[in-house]
């Protein structure tokens, strides 16, 4: 018997525990482990079977770091038929996740208890695939194909009370699962229940499968793995029988299984765990967080101090007049509201946050005893030097002085205080208690414990934080700045904003580049342009119509009109019929004849785009490593998540195609096409980003 399923005996039950830490993921020795558990009980001749998991969780789920290697015996399915035959009476007690393959073995057992905690799903869509050990076939036949279809395709868990609801499992009992499995065994074999088995259950009644399909493929935006999923389901209603049902399960699994999204969604996966654990930051403690600062009530300020409040911290909100922080108190206490509508909080706990844990103040001399301050003021050098002199003046030693500025210099900030050390940039994504992405901008000076604090901030607040270093638009702007002047030379050469959207939507993005433009309001890209202006190289293919939309006061939604044209309440816009003239006027102007883009080649080249400034920023050593740029594009830019990320997605494509593209492109603006040293090195040494991952962690 392997160590990672217990074996004991408790009178004429077999008991059988998974102490596979962290999560009792069903790995090859949890999975011979529960065969060779069977095998002995049988033999021995006991009456019944426990399965129930040590730790926090039973099984929450295939190994997942098994996946893309050879799988061994017993399979997933394989060890689910065989449990489910078994001749003794088969229990699962459940608690923590039950999840993936832990749900579909608890299904192939005949009954199933859980404690009142334990929450169970099928998530396997979110790894880019579908339950693969019979989940499909069991639960639409024990809980009905709408509440199955609904855990499959959404991969959203559900908690006890409402697996009991609708059948998923028998018991919901407080305690111990040893303890409840044991008794509800114990009162099954003194009942002389029969053996359940799920597959004896009669076919489901299916429902009108093509039409979700169509919808489920919209909604996904190109993954796969839902409308895929409902396939297996819709086999479980009409295949020939359980073992047919269990076959088309088993080809679908296995045809996602091989495709490049459970590549990227697996990528995604383990980078979002990985990317707050940097080797630099083991072993160092963060300082106290307990009162927060925060200086700018505006939509950035008031999301973050809504942020902060949402995870258990006091907040000092500081403007500088009693107006603007009234303004400021409106704006927080309607995020809040937000947050009780969706209810992440009570009506109670909203009193207390913006009676107790919200303090508005006007003056710096509020802030002299909060851990950590977060500025959120004008994006104007002179003005945050202002903010950090003040700071410096009056917040107590060792209190964290950050700034929220999405692309100024850290270090000329850190430079007019006494305390660089102390000093470090937390970018925060608007809206600041919604968008999961946060930059912890690390400056020269920058104390190691400082950055601890600010990873701890970015976990308290619920986070994906990303380590970036200082540069002109950090990690994600940056490569927002590359991609979307690729689109705009796109644009110049022949392509529309329209044409463009529609192609990078048809990719995976829930907007185009325009549309999100349109959105984060024209004005914003327009003083970045002028602001780059007197720096900028002579050589850099710069367009005038985005100015020009600008220069006749269209901000995009925010003014009714940018690329898009809006009308109040409706959804989305329709295209400006200005923009055209504009665009053929900047064409005019440049002497450029405009020529036919496929939608295929806007794609690649965008992509190329993003590739190559990723590339660069990693290479420079901005960002970590590539899945720190990934993390960054998914969570902040709407990256589509089954493809991994930019230099996920670059992997698989293959970069050596990738640089011959940046290379084919270069002879036609060698300025903006220079290829990034470090993809180019990657290409001569045969090597790829995920390489570089893997040589990081
Ligand atoms: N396999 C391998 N490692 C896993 C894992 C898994 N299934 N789940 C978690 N880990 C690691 C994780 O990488 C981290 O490692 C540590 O455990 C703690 O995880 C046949 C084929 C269970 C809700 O999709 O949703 O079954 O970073 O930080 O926040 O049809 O982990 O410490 O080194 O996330 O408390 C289906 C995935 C698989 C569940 C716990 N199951 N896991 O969350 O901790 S496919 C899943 C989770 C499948 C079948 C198919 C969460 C969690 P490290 P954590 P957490």
């Amino acid at each position: 018997m392997s160590d990672a399923i217990r074996y004991e005996r408790v009178g004429d039950i077999a008991v059988l525990t998974a102490q596979n830490p962290p999560v009792n993921a069903l790995g090859l020795d949890v999975r011979r482990g529960l065969l060779a558990g069977f095998e002995r009980a049988e033999t021995e001749g006991a009456k019944a079977v426990l399965i129930y998991g040590d730790g926090r969780t039973y099984f929450a789920g295939a190994d997942i770091r098994e996946f893309g290697k050879p799988m061994q015996a017993p399979s997933f399915a394989d060890l689910c038929t065989r449990i489910e035959a078994s001749p003794l009476i088969v229990v699962s007690a459940l608690h923590g996740t039950a999840l993936g393959g832990g749900l579909e073995v608890a299904l192939s057992s005949h009954y199933r208890i859980a404690v009142p905690s334990a929450k169970m799903g099928l998530p396997e869509v979110h790894l880019g695939i579908l339950p693969g050990a019979g989940g499909t076939q069991r639960l639409p036949r024990v809980a009905g194909v709408g509440m199955a279809l609904d855990m499959i395709t959404t991969g959203r868990p559900i908690g006890a009370a409402k697996a009991l609801e609708n059948g998923i499992i028998d018991r919901v009992v407080e305690g111990e699962p040893r303890e409840i499995g044991l008794a509800y065994t114990q009162e099954l074999l003194e009942a002389g229940a029969p053996r359940r088995a799920v597959c004896d259950l009669p076919a489901p009644k299916g429902v009108d499968f093509d039409a979700m399909h169509v919808a489920l493929l919209k909604k996904g935006r190109g993954q796969l793995s839902p409308a895929t999923a409902l396939r297996a389901v819709q086999a479980a209603c009409e295949a020939d029988s359980f073992e047919a049902g269990l076959r088309r399960e088993r080809e679908l699994f296995m045809e996602l299984m091989n495709s490049d999204q459970r590549l990227g969604m697996i990528h995604a996966f383990f980078s979002e765990r990985a990317v707050s654990k940097l080797p630099e930051l083991k072993g160092v403690a963060p300082r106290v967080l307990a009162e927060m600062g925060v200086i700018g009530g505006g939509t950035m300020g008031a999301g973050i101090a809504t942020a902060a409040l949402l995870s258990g911290l006091k907040v000092t909100m500081l403007e500088m007049t009693d107006a603007a922080a009234a303004a400021a108190q409106g704006r927080i206490e309607g995020n809040l509201k937000g947050a009780v509508k969706r209810g992440k909080i009570s009506a109670d706990q909203f009193t207390a946050l913006t009676t107790q844990a919200l303090t508005l103040a006007t003056d710096y001399s509020a802030l002299a005893q909060v851990d950590l301050v977060v500025e959120a003021v004008f994006e104007d050098m002179s003005v945050k030097k202002t903010v950090f002199t003040q700071l410096d003046a009056v917040c107590k030693p060792g209190a964290i002085l950050a700034s929220n500025t999405s692309y100024l210099d850290i270090n000329e900030i850190a430079a007019c205080t006494s305390r660089p050390e102390d000093v470090i940039g937390l970018h925060f994504f608007s809206p600041a208690h919604v968008m999961k992405l946060l930059e912890v901008v690390v400056a020269d000076k920058t104390a190691i414990d400082v950055v601890a604090t600010g990873f701890a901030l970015g976990k308290m607040l619920g986070k994906i934080s990303v380590r970036s270093g200082v540069c002109d638009g950090f990690i994600g702007n940056r490569i927002l700045a590359a991609y979307r002047a690729c689109a705009d030379h796109m644009i110049l050469d022949g392509a529309s904003p329209y044409q463009i959207d529609a192609a990078m939507t048809a990719f995976g993005f829930a907007m185009g580049p325009f549309a999100v433009a349109d959105l984060a309001g024209l004005d914003i890209g327009w003083a970045a342009r002028k602001r780059l202006a007197p720096t900028r190289d002579a050589r850099e293919r710069v367009p005038s119509f985005p100015d020009k939309l600008c220069e006749d006061g269209h901000f995009g939604q925010k003014t009714g009109k940018g690329y898009y044209v809006y009308e109040a309440g409706k959804r989305g816009g329709t295209p400006n019929p200005d923009v055209p003239g504009l665009i053929d006027a900047n064409r005019a102007e440049l002497g450029l004849t405009p020529r036919v883009f496929t939608d295929a080649e806007i794609t690649r080249r965008y992509m190329c785009a993003m590739v190559n400034e990723a590339a660069k920023v990693v290479g420079e050593g901005i960002a970590r490593r590539p899945l720190d740029v990934d993390m960054t594009l998914l969570f902040g830019y709407g990256f589509p998540r089954y493809h991994g990320g930019p230099l996920k997605w670059a992997d698989i494509v293959g970069l050596d195609d990738i640089l011959a593209d940046i290379n084919t492109y270069a002879k036609g603006d060698d300025f903006f096409w220079q290829p990034a040293p470090l993809l180019q090195q990657l290409v001569a040494d045969g090597r790829c980003f995920d390489d570089l991952n893997k040589e990081a962690s």
